[in-house]
């Protein structure tokens, strides 16, 4: 393999060969350094809101099967940085840092023209096994979205296939009306391939749905090279309502696509979206103004030590951390106190979850859920 560094490849070897007889959590296990990334899991929310403008727009719509078009546009516009940006940023898929329990991602896309401003709040809400909670909200526009994300990993091969557990509920407030409209998310899984060149990527597999509370349905089917286009990262998607498709799209979502038949302008051939458009990173407070719990400010020694190859003090002060987290447990189970979730509150049920997922059916009724506390 090109990409391994030649005095890393035994290791990527071994890497490989733990990962295959190993179940559970790929997070927790220790990789070779050329593997590992500077961002941790907590930063990956932010990857919903990165066409902000398409996240706002969404209440715009007209009617309900506007609406649930600019839902599937913003959610397919979120794929590529989702599954591609750490390829394009550092060479390769990478090992992200494993969230401490509480840790906190907090930033914002300011206001811009009429879009208002959208607000992010992420919290690893347990660490074992980890699982995220976020809230995204452009108040002004009347979105919002919340979920949570935890992962499933096996391995069969020469692929590990990533089983995202967890969903998301967008709230959207449409334009001129009083009544909230949902719509439930569900993910697609991941295939991470060309490990054996070490330099994996991410494929999407199977299919999501989105599925709005006024009773539409967007299906999308997810397929890599060799299937339906014969093209990498593919999918086809239909918005409907029962059996009766309204709109079929196809494409890439890291390229470009497009309606098939039937679109809204009546145009033969109508871009669904461009994956071309920039991404717009949310903006973060400066390190040195962040709260303990802050994900960068955890981080910062582990994450420099990433940067320039210092492997050495990176190792350390991941210990450190981890051996304070033991700690902290510990005194917290001694002390009868435990950890108190700091945004979210946990449903054991997730009722909306559950109404919303009848139907498209063959799903288990029940899933849990996270919501935003309320605020003062
Ligand atoms: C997290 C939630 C995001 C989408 C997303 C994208 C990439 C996924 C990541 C999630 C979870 C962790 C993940 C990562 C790709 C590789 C990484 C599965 C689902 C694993 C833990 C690292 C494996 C180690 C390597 C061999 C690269 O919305």
């Amino acid at each position: 393999g090109a990409a391994v560094p030649k005095e890393q490849r035994q290791g990527w070897g071994q890497f490989l060969k733990s990962i295959a007889t190993f179940s559970g959590d790929l997070s927790s296990m220790t990789a070779p350094s050329f593997i590992l990334s500077p961002v941790s899991l907590t930063e990956y929310p932010s990857y919903w809101c990165e066409h902000p403008e398409e996240f706002a727009a969404i209440a715009q719509g007209k009617d309900q099967i506007e609406r649930m078009t600019l839902v599937l546009k913003w959610f397919i516009g979120t794929l590529k940085g989702q599954y591609t940006a750490r390829n394009t940023s550092m060479g390769s898929e990478k090992k992200p840092l494993n969230p401490v329990l509480g840790e906190l991602f907090l930033g914002k896309w300011p206001e811009k023209g009429s879009r208002g401003e959208t607000t992010l709040v992420s919290e690893q809400v347990s660490h074992h096994p980890p699982v995220t909670a976020y809230h995204i909200e452009n108040a002004k526009a009347g979105v919002s979205l919340e979920g949570h994300n935890a992962q499933k990993t096996s391995f069969s091969g020469r692929t590990i296939q990533v089983k995202q557990v967890g969903h998301a509920i967008l709230r959207v407030k449409p334009q001129g009306s009083s009544e909230e409209e949902l719509y439930l998310l569900t993910l697609p899984n991941l295939l991470i391939e060309g490990l054996w060149y070490g330099s994996p990527y991410v494929e999407l597999s199977g299919s999501s749905y989105i599925q709005s509370s006024a009773g539409l349905t967007a299906t999308v089917n997810y397929a890599g090279k060799g299937y339906f286009s014969g093209k990498a990262h593919s999918f086809k998607a239909t918005i409907g309502s029962g059996s009766n498709a309204l709109y079929t799209i196809e494409g890439e979502w890291v390229g470009t696509s497009k309606f098939k038949g039937k679109s809204p302008s009546g145009k033969k051939d109508e871009v669904f979206w461009d994956a071309s458009t920039p991404r717009e990173e949310l903006e973060v407070q400066a390190i040195d103004s962040q709260g303990p719990m802050e994900s960068r400010n955890i981080w910062k020694h582990v994450a420099d030590g990433i940067r320039s190859g210092d492997y050495e003090a990176a190792s350390k002060d991941k210990s450190r951390i981890e051996n304070e987290q033991r700690q902290k447990r510990k005194d917290e189970a001694a002390a009868g106190t435990p950890h108190q979730l700091e945004y979210f509150v946990h449903l054991d049920d997730d009722k909306e979850y559950a109404e919303l997922a009848a139907h498209f059916g063959g799903k288990p009724a029940n899933e849990d859920g996270y919501r935003r506390k309320p605020r003062a």
